[in-house]
């Protein structure tokens, strides 16, 4: 069957995403909760390699010692049974009323010691189902008015928090890395370290920044009106894409949590090809897994549920099919070579020109004939048809 995930596609989902059960805003929940084991074998038997989950996903709040042990063990078991991996572990650390101002940067400083602890607890039962990655999402670091937060104390509380988890990984000796996963708004009026970029800057304040990267999500993104692959893209370039969360988006609205393409479909198709081909001019690659954070819609049923799941693993194949097609079709690499994209790796100064040899060739600038330069047309839109006909079928 075309399009049939298999485990090496190592496609994974988060546990809330298929457990969602449709509570929103202004609604109750319109599905039964799935059992977590159940979720594993569904999932193994559509294609999926993988299962990730918020501390809480798996065992209720304040569940007793007792509880949680054996919840853990029964899902260990599942992962075992079915060959499916917890790839990717993060903490809960927004729905429970004592984190209503936030946790690594609560204004309470009880609460931060108490949101520190859990999250650091959280790290030694990701180490123990042996992820490898640990998202941070931040949702309740911000506010909604600007009197109510110190953004400097935020951000040093926050600086804080990370590094002490960081260090806390590292004096364990876990094989994990910490991955931020940033979102400008919703829960709160604005959100800490709300984009990719912010994210990075942040990233390169701290002492044990080598151990934490990001974990960009495309709504989270396209809220900010922001370019997801090219958010993506300067995460490779900094060595700091350490985990994708993939869904739909239809413009600047609330986190919509789409099925993967069903939101900007040229923009999704940017993104396959990337990850899937890697830069035109060579670089780094994402190598990690492809990890659905969507919802199944409100509207559907349990069969919803799974068909939604689906999608997404059969809409990545047939995007990373079309995006592979794309760059095998000659006219598209002429186009790339029309275009002038493969000369951007070429670097502005010569081999070994010195700065002074630079200055001294006339031809760059004093004797260069800028209308000339001008004149030339970039190609650009014939490039994006390009695309856009491969990724409609039509080539
Ligand atoms: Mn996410």
């Amino acid at each position: 069957m075309p399009y049939q995930p298999t485990r090496e596609d190592r496609f994974s989902f988060g546990l809330w995403t298929i457990d969602w059960s449709g509570q929103d805003q202004f609604g109750t929940a319109t599905r039964a909760p799935i059992d977590p084991v159940v979720a594993v074998h569904k999932l193994a038997e559509l294609g999926a390699w993988g299962i990730t989950l918020h501390d809480d996903d798996l065992v209720p709040f304040g569940s007793a010692a007792a509880t949680r042990e054996a919840i853990i063990k029964r899902f260990t078991a599942a992962l075992a049974d079915t060959g499916m991996v917890a790839e990717m572990v993060t903490t809960n650390t927004f729905s429970h009323p004592v984190f209503k101002d936030g946790a690594l940067t609560a204004n309470d400083r009880r609460v931060r010691r108490y949101g520190l602890r859990k999250v650091l607890r959280n790290v030694d039962l990701a180490a123990e189902l042996g992820a490898r990655t640990f998202v941070m999402w931040g949702g309740r670091e911000g506010a909604e008015y600007d009197s109510a937060k110190d953004i400097f104390a935020a951000l040093e509380r926050y600086r804080e928090g990370i590094d002490t988890v960081a260090a806390y990984i590292k004096q364990a000796g876990y094989d994990l890395r910490i991955a931020l996963e940033p979102k400008p708004n919703e829960p709160r009026g604005d959100i800490l370290l709300p984009t990719v970029g912010h994210a990075l800057a942040f990233i390169g304040q701290l002492d044990n920044g080598d151990i934490v990267g990001l974990n960009p999500e495309v709504g989270h993104e396209q809220m900010a009106v922001l370019n997801y692959t090219a958010g993506i893209a300067q995460a490779l370039w900094a060595d700091k894409l350490f985990h994708i969360d993939l869904n739909g988006q239809k413009s600047v609205k609330y986190d919509q949590d789409l099925v993967f393409g069903h939101g900007d479909l040229l923009s999704a198709f940017g993104t396959v090809d990337l990850l899937e081909n890697g830069f035109p001019g060579g670089g780094p690659r994402y190598d990690g897994p492809r990890h659905f954070d969507y919802k199944p819609s409100r509207t559907e049923g349990l069969q919803g549920v799974w068909d939604s799941a689906a999608a997404n693993m059969r809409t990545y194949l047939i995007l990373a099919e079309r995006a592979r097609a794309f760059r095998a079709d000659p006219e598209v690499a002429a186009a790339l070579a029309e275009s002038k994209v493969f000369e951007l790796s070429q670097p502005t100064l010569g081999a070994g020109e010195s700065l002074g040899a630079f200055l001294a060739d006339r031809t760059a600038f004093e004797d260069a004939d800028p209308a000339a330069l001008a004149a030339r047309g970039c190609g650009f839109v014939r490039l994006n048809q390009l695309a856009l006909d491969h990724l409609l079928g039509a080539r």
